[in-house]
């Protein structure tokens, strides 16, 4: 997260050492989706997260992302999970119910879950749009900011888990 773009930055001393993180991609618009994940993978090792311990899955399209986020936040073995994909509203012909299901398939499933599930989705008028949020190294990427989003997350829970 840069300065400028709404977003606070992470919190001083954010660590993710030793987190497990799951990453859920979108194959649709996936020249995009795969910048986003190239943000991702640049903001999980800028916080330590050791690329031995990201499970990386794919699924067709963002309406297919919430599935995917619940699979993996079910399944025990991930701290929290980023959901890639790009929504295009000039390609798209609905729209509003790919972006707002995903969306609120999203949310059910981490506050189901209790699994952190970052929402790393672009939803662009254009392609134009989608390219300049998922940009490479020292641009902005949302890929970036769903990398930090989900550490720190993952430590908010870690830190009220009860044992
Ligand atoms: C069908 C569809 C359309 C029209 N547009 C997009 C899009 O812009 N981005 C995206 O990630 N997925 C899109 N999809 C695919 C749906 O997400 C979903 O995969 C299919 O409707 C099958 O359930």
């Amino acid at each position: 997260m840069t300065a400028g773009d709404g977003g606070a930055g992470p919190p001083p001393g954010l660590s993710g050492v030793g987190l497990r993180i799951g990453v859920v991609r979108a194959r649709w618009n996936g020249h995009i989706v795969d910048r986003l994940a190239q943000g991702v993978g640049r903001g999980l090792a800028g916080l330590g997260v050791d690329p031995a311990d990201v499970i990386d899955e794919t699924v067709p399209g963002s309406f297919e992302l919430p599935m995917g986020a619940h699979i993996l936040a079910s399944s025990g073995r991930v701290d929290a999970v980023i959901c890639l994909g790009s929504v295009i509203r000039g390609e798209t012909s609905h729209y509003e119910l790919v972006a707002g299901q995903a969306a609120a398939g999203i949310q059910q499933v981490q506050l189901g879950t209790g699994v952190p599930v970052a929402f790393g989705i672009l939803t662009t008028e254009d392609e134009a749009q989608a390219l300049d949020r998922s940009e490479g190294p020292g641009g902005h990427n949302v890929g970036e900011d769903a990398a930090v989003v989900a550490v720190e997350m993952a430590r908010l829970a870690e830190r009220h888990r009860r044992v």
